[in-house]
């Protein structure tokens, strides 16, 4: 089989658009350095205090101690703003937009959850970095503003994830499908691994944290025991590693249904819109699945702040649809 690094991959995709300027092509390779280098460091995090532990803490040499979800947003901030194509990011980890002062010509902003189901890595289960890119609605020449990020997921230009696991793995999209990519960390390159990517239309397999199941929404207690039923008297399997990254892209590859429903704590859900489900919707939506928060399209919902939380069915087309079904009724 021929080998097609992200780098070669992007570049012809760049020659196929005739309008292309390159600027989204040097962001996404931007995005990946960063990514390979909290790879690098994930890979240690067992063996190295200094990364691991809690924040706040020093180490024996008297150095600040960083998590590694801190060290992995320093790591996509500093390469995002060393880039000459990003005028600003928001991120999980920070409170509020950060402008790039140096960057103010630049046409794109960048939105992250540096990594996601951190709390997996102290017992060596999969992470994940997501973003998401929007082109800037201000001025360029001007300081981003917060409008720019504020943006429904349909006005994506591009989004994907790293998963970090038994292998590394890139998935992308810029609304053209989804490829994705295995780094082959012998020569540090990401190979093109999973060309189109397309999520099988039906599957019986659910994704979720069924230990909320009594403060669950009736309607989704339905769905879970229409899963637990299933429908030639097998019952669906339920497989949750508690990292959406990774169940994400499980249920992807083999289909399947995640949710993350509102519970009687939090009526919005766990879940942000913008670092993780508009991204994860996006891709979703690119492979031939879908994405609702139960009353509308994930997509086209209009976000009002930064970290807004919302429920969340993702997967298979035929799962979500009979998800939304039980929700409509
Ligand atoms: P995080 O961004 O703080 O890591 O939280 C998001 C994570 C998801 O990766 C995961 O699916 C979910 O939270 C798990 O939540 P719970 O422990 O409530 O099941
Ligand atoms: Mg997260």
């Amino acid at each position: 089989m021929q080998l097609i690094t992200l780098d070669e991959f992007i570049a012809v995709n760049q020659e196929k658009h005739k309008d292309a300027t390159g600027e989204l092509s040097g962001l996404l390779r931007d995005i990946v350095l960063a990514c390979k280098i909290v790879h690098r460091d994930l890979s240690k995090a067992g063996l190295v205090d200094t990364i691991l532990g809690d924040a706040e803490k020093t180490n024996v040499q008297g150095e600040e101690v960083k998590k590694l979800d801190e060290f992995a947003n320093e790591i996509l901030k500093k390469c995002l703003q060393n880039s000459g194509e990003c005028c600003g990011i928001a991120s999980e980890e920070e409170e509020d937009i950060v402008c790039f002062e140096n960057r103010k010509d630049a046409k794109y902003v960048v939105l992250f959850d540096p990594l996601d189901g951190s709390s997996n890595i102290d017992c060596v289960a999969p992470v994940g970095t997501i973003f998401s890119v929007y082109e800037r609605i201000s001025k360029a020449g001007e300081k981003c503003t917060l409008e720019d990020f504020l943006q429904r997921g349909d006005k994506q230009a591009a989004a994907g994830y790293v998963i970090y696991g038994s292998s590394t793995v890139m998935v992308y999209t810029t609304g053209q499908g989804v490829n994705g990519f295995t780094l082959d960390p012998s020569i540090g390159e990401f190979c093109l691994s999973h060309p189109e990517m397309k999520t099988p239309e039906d599957a019986k397999t659910y994704s979720l944290n069924q230990g909320n199941y009594n403060s669950f929404p009736d309607d989704v207690k339905d769905f879970i025991s229409h899963c637990m039923e299933g429908t030639t008297r097998k019952p669906f399997s339920l497989r949750y590693i508690g990292s959406m990254v990774a169940d994400f892209h499980r249920n992807l590859l083999k289909g399947g249904i995640y949710l993350y429903p509102s519970t009687s704590d939090s009526k919005t859900g766990k879940l942000r819109l913008m670092y993780e489900c508009n991204p994860l919707a996006f891709l979703q939506e690119q492979a031939g699945g879908k994405a609702t928060n139960g009353a509308q399209r994930i997509l086209e919902i209009q976000p009002q702040k930064l970290h807004q939380r919302t429920p969340v069915y993702i997967g298979s087309k035929n799962l979500v649809e009979m998800l939304q079904e039980k929700v409509s009724q």
